[in-house]
């Protein structure tokens, strides 16, 4: 392992641009990384990485067992000793080149991205900048990482705090921002001189692997991180029963986040998650409701609602109901499905079949629980979208707070307006959900502005803006079921990637008893 100048060997991958791969018939294989090295899986099996705008086949990937997991923990467990001594600021430089490398590739990250999870080209470019801001970010903590000196109460005595890595460090990445999301991960993690063993999504392998491509060209050395493909309930399990894995960062459902700390606990592993949510927008009478229209449009159809930050509540004052809901209605009408990389398409698919059964089941939820269906509510199948995982933009209207369809995390583009009379009952409806991310207010009254900060219980607030589109050098996270706590991004990120050591240094020569001789 060459710390010493920063870079590292790459050793057995054959390269192009930086990404590694062999060829199997006409799609390429994609392969796992570990310890510096481009490798097939123990198993043998692979499985396809697809287009879900249109079906097409973009890669094989090898699908890892236990077996491999083993492999990749020991590597990084291995390089962990070497590379907590790197000095920091020179992490933060292979950080830094990493982060000049997707500044040049930004445009092919961004189409990578477009074919292989839908997304409409523009927020994949937005995704991929997301990255490349975290990375810098973090790459600048390499000369902070700051930790306490405080005075204390004996003389001759210096007492201080310092950051230390926590060891081997797990990531189970989700399919939706597959750029932005394992950089708010792994960018922290590494900085702060932990290894990696990185398990992204299986609906979005090619993204990852060229992440770590670019990680690797930056000079990462071997076994600092290592890329295993294959499924949750193979190597996400694995992963959380190694008794050599120290934490596990996991974003994805409430339902699978409750099981990843319940196993990580078996073994007293420090688990951070990013789970759900249920963000609502609220919308005063005294908002401005064009304004409102295109925040709601942007929070509640972008990504086709597949973000965690996404509005699929509006709580919306009586009195401007009527004039918000025509003009919603037309808007909606008005967004074109397609293939994201399409400059005329607003709204991308699904990430699968399956997403598009679970968005219509709630659908049906919805119609059951006797809310009225506005718009959509159906699959889009029209020409070529038959080929991909579309459905249409759905709007519900006299939902009432304690529905499921009000309550539940849909993860798709489906939205319901819900009816308030005032702020008060606007905050309580907002806040009284099982989950806690975003939360998001228009109104132009200041005195309104301010109450709503002040009682909404969410992780973040928006005034005058969608519930979408936080930016990485803030505190990104949720109350209640929403995670256990932690915080991703901005220096909070640093609380979670590292262990507080607390060093005395009594240079007096004497036996001084804190809290005694005083
Ligand atoms: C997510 O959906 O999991 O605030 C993350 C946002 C983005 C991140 C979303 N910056 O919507």
């Amino acid at each position: 392992m060459e710390v010493e100048n920063g870079h590292g060997t790459n050793r057995g991958a054959s390269r192009r641009g930086g990404v590694a791969t062999l060829e199997v018939g006409a799609v390429q294989l994609y392969r796992n990384y570990i310890d510096g090295r481009w490798v097939e899986s123990s198993t043998g099996e692979t499985f396809e990485s697809t287009n879900p705008a249109t079906g097409e086949v973009l890669g094989r990937v090898t699908k890892s067992g236990r077996e491999d997991v083993e492999r990749a923990v020991a590597a990084a467990r291995q390089s962990f000793e070497r590379w907590r001594r790197v000095p920091a600021p020179r992490r933060g430089e292979i950080l830094f080149r990493a982060g000049e490398i997707m500044r040049q590739r930004k445009e092919d990250l961004a189409r990578l991205m477009t074919r292989e999870m839908g997304k409409v080209i523009a927020e994949a470019r937005g995704d991929v900048q997301e990255g490349i801001d975290m990375t810098f970010y973090m790459a600048g903590e390499g000369r902070r990482l700051a930790g306490e000196t405080v005075p204390v109460e004996l003389p001759n005595k210096f007492g201080m705090s310092v950051r230390d890595p926590i060891g081997v460090i797990a990531c189970i990445t989700p399919w939706n921002f597959p750029f932005a999301i394992p950089t708010w991960k792994m960018m922290p993690a590494l900085v702060a001189g932990n290894t990696v063993v990185f398990k992204p999504a299986s609906d979005t392998p090619l993204v990852a692997h060229a992440l770590v491509g670019i990680l690797e060209e930056a000079g990462l050395p071997p076994g600092v991180i290592n890329l295993v493909f294959g499924p949750g309930d193979t190597v996400g399990e694995a992963l959380l029963a190694h008794p050599d894995v120290d934490m596990v960062s996991f974003t994805g459902s409430t339902e699978a986040g409750k099981h990843v700390a319940q196993k990580a606990d078996e073994t007293l592993k420090r688990v951070h998650l990013e789970l759900g949510g249920k963000n609502a927008i609220i919308v005063m009478d005294d908002a401005d409701l064009d304004l409102a229209l295109e925040g709601i449009v942007w929070s509640a159809f972008g990504t086709t609602g597949q973000r965690c930050t996404a509005a699929s509540r509006l709580i919306v004052h009586r009195a401007v109901r009527e004039a918000l809901t025509e003009r919603l209605v037309s808007r909606i009408n008005k967004l074109r499905l397609g293939n994201g990389l399409e400059p005329t398409t607003d709204v991308g698919p699904l990430i699968n079949r399956r997403a598009v059964e679970k968005v219509h089941r709630y659908t049906e939820i919805g119609l059951q629980e006797g809310a009225r269906l506005l718009t959509g509510g159906r699959p889009a199948t029209d020409g070529e979208l038959a080929k991909g995982s579309f459905y249409m933009p759905t709007l519900f209207t006299d939902v009432k707070p304690h529905m499921r369809i009000a309550q539940e995390e849909i993860f798709g583009p489906t939205t319901a307006i819900i009816t308030v009379d005032g702020l008060e009952e606007a905050i309580e409806v907002n806040n009284r959900t099982g989950y806690g991310l975003s939360s998001s207010i228009y109104t132009r009254d200041v005195n309104r502005a301010f109450q709503a900060m002040r009682d909404i219980t969410t992780g973040l607030v928006y005034v005058n803006a969608g519930t979408i589109g936080a930016e990485i050098q803030l505190p990104f996270g949720g109350t209640r079921g929403t995670g256990n706590g932690h915080r991703e991004a901005g220096r909070a990120a640093l609380e979670v990637y590292t262990e507080w050591k607390t060093i005395y240094v009594d240079y007096s020569g004497r036996l001084q008893r804190a809290q005694i001789d005083i």
